[in-house]
C-alpha cells in the first residue's frame, strides 16, 4: 500500500537554517525508504519561477506555483519538502488549504542572528542599499501563528530539529 503523501512546508528569515534542516529531514527520511522530493527556493527560482522579482506579487507567485507542484507530488504520495522563505502569511495558508495534507514548520531564528550568519553576505548588501526589498531589512516577514513545528535554530542543536519534524510527522501519521 502506498503511503500518505504530505508537503512539509519550511518557512524562514534568510540564513534562519531551512535549506539546512531541509537536507537533514531529507537524509533522515531516505534511511526510511520514503519516496521524497525537495522544492528549495533558491533552486525553484533558477527554473520554475524564473524571472520572478521580490515584490509581494511576484513571492505570492513563487509560492502559488511551489504550492501547485507540491500538491501534485503530495496527492501521488511523495512527501515534499518545501523550503522558501514564504514572508506572507496569506499565500501560506491558501497553499495550505489547497494542499490539505500540510505541516508547516516555521525555521526561527532572531534577525540578529541570521545577520550574523550572513552566509551569502545578502544581509551586509542588503544593509548597504545594494539589495531591495530584502527580507526583513526592508521588506516584511509575517511568522506563522500556529506551525505544526517551530525550530530555533538559535538556541537548539540540528539533531534536536530534526527530530522536532520527524516526530510530529510519526504522530500525524505520515511515517
Ligand atoms: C529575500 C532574497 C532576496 C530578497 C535574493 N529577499 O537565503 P537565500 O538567499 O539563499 O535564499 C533567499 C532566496 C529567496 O527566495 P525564496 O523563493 O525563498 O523567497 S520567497 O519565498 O519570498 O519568494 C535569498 C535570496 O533568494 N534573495 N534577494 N530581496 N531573499
Amino acid at each position: 500500500m502506498q503511503r500518505r503523501g504530505v508537503t512539509v512546508w519550511f518557512t524562514g528569515l534568510s540564513g534562519a537554517g531551512k535549506t539546512t534542516i531541509t537536507r537533514a529531514v531529507a537524509e533522515e527520511l531516505r534511511s526510511q525508504e520514503c519516496q521524497l522530493e525537495i522544492l528549495d527556493g533558491d533552486v525553484v527560482r533558477e527554473n520554475l519561477t524564473k524571472g520572478l522579482g521580490f515584490s509581494k506579487e511576484d513571492r505570492d507567485i513563487n509560492i502559488r506555483r511551489i504550492g501547485f507542484v507540491a500538491n501534485l507530488l503530495t496527492r501521488n504520495g511523495v512527501i515534499v519538502l518545501v523550503s522558501a522563505i514564504s514572508p506572507y502569511r496569506q499565500v501560506r495558508e491558501e497553499v495550505r488549504q489547497t494542499i490539505g495534507d500540510f505541516v508547516e514548520v516555521f525555521v526561527n531564528a532572531p534577525l540578529a542572528t541570521c545577520e550574523e550568519r550572513d552566509v551569502k553576505g545578502l544581509y551586509k548588501r542588503a544593509r548597504a542599499g545594494e539589495i531591495k526589498q530584502f527580507t526583513g531589512i526592508d521588506d516584511p516577514y509575517e511568522p506563522p501563528l500556529n506551525p505544526e513545528v517551530e525550530c530555533r535554530t538559535d538556541l537548539e542543536e540540528l539533531s534536536e530539529s530534526i527530530a522536532k519534524v520527524m516526530n510530529k510527522l510519526e504522530e500525524l501519521g505520515y511515517l
